[in-house]
């Protein structure tokens, strides 16, 4: 997500979505048999094609990761093509440690998440805190395939391991004055440099914040996930707990949560304090809206083989999830409440 305002006009797609280039160039160069060389673009987006090119997969992608038992939910196996897992963990936003696609597989890998806990507090009846190990004693998991729909137009199909959020917030017993919950990253600036860094960070205000309203929260999609691909999170993805909601832009899907509190007010959102003019606390995937700079329309769908196998796919109202989500939105001028 660039953070400067440009005139739409001053913007080509593919500036939006840097990793489309490199992706792009590396199966082109790999195709003509040759070596990385950064003669084609300038600036920044060179350096970005060269950092990854020089990150082996095998060597960033660091598996500290354990093998998770979860119960397959068949409401949720849809017969879709997934993103490879080596995607899913080397093509990331967590400004945390850096706004570049591949800055997170690399910054992020020292990342200590041991030992864990949540605090579930606000506007319940009994707020608690548990450590990860209690989470999993309590929680059953299972596995879900989704859509992520990132609001810089790219996609994946990822197969996630978690527990519904629901199941957590009412073991708090929510009071009748809880409206919304709100989220909270990790603050741990020594841990992750772009929250002490706007050079790394983009500037962007941290702790990472973000909400939804108390039935968005409720609803049977919404996840929290502490694995993929069978096995627990990477730091890059979010270690050890996230939030998946798949009708939203991605960007709601906040990672490495330490903080759930139910609210009676509206709470913040990290991209909506930062620009309000670009993104809403809502957030729902719109291709009827577009983003000011970029149209929502379609999407580029991340999935096998190099990026001449990347399709542009129609971007799908509430992501394709319009069944399950739409109701909790009638009578809002979804226009407005972007
Ligand atoms: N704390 C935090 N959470 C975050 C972000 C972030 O920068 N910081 N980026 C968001 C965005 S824009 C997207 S698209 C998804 C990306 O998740 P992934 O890297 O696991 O695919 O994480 C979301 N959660
Ligand atoms: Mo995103």
């Amino acid at each position: 997500m660039l953070i400067r305002s440009k005139k739409s006009s001053e913007i080509s797609e593919s500036s939006t979505t840097p990793e489309s280039i490199y992706l792009q160039r590396r199966e082109i160069l790999k195709g003509l048999g040759i070596a990385a060389s950064g003669l084609i673009l300038p600036g920044a987006a060179q350096a970005g094609i060269l950092d990854y090119f020089s990150s082996k997969e095998e060597e960033v992608v660091a598996d500290r990761r354990r093998k998770l038992s979860a119960t397959l939910n068949p409401a949720y196996q849809p017969d879709w093509q997934l993103t490879p897992e080596s995607k899913v963990l080397t093509h990331n936003n967590f400004y945390e440690f850096g706004t570049g696609k591949a800055d997170p597989v690399k910054n992020a890998r020292n990342f200590n998440t041991e030992p864990w806990h949540i605090v579930i507090d606000g506007e319940v009846d009994k707020p608690f805190k548990l450590s990860m190990e209690e989470l999993f004693k309590l929680f059953p998991l299972e596995d879900r395939i989704y859509r992520l729909r990132c609001v810089e137009a790219w996609s994946m199909n990822i197969p996630w391991v978690g527990i519904r959020l629901a199941d957590l917030i009412k073991r708090a017993q929510p009071n009748s004055n809880a409206k919304y919950v709100a989220f909270e990253t990790l603050h741990d600036p020594k841990q992750m440099p772009g929250q002490s860094s706007r050079h790394i960070g983009g500037g962007i205000p941290y702790p990472y914040v973000e909400g939804l309203r108390i039935d968005e929260a409720m609803n049977d999609l919404t996840m929290l996930s502490v694995g993929l691909y069978g096995k627990t999170l990477a730091p890059q993805n979010g270690a050890p707990i996230r939030l998946v909601v798949p009708w939203k832009y991605g960007f709601k899907s906040i990672k490495s949560i330490v903080k759930i509190r139910l609210t009676s007010q509206q709470p913040p959102n990290t991209w909506n304090i930062t620009n309000a003019r670009e993104y809403g606390f809502y957030a729902n995937v719109n291709p009827e809206v577009d983003h000011p700079r970029w149209s929502q329309g379609s999407e580029r769908f991340i999935g096998e083989g190099g990026i001449l196998s990347v399709s542009r796919e129609k971007t799908k109202m509430f992501n394709g999830y319009a069944d399950e989500v739409a109701s909790l939105y009638s009578g809002m001028d979804l226009r407005k409440n972007i």
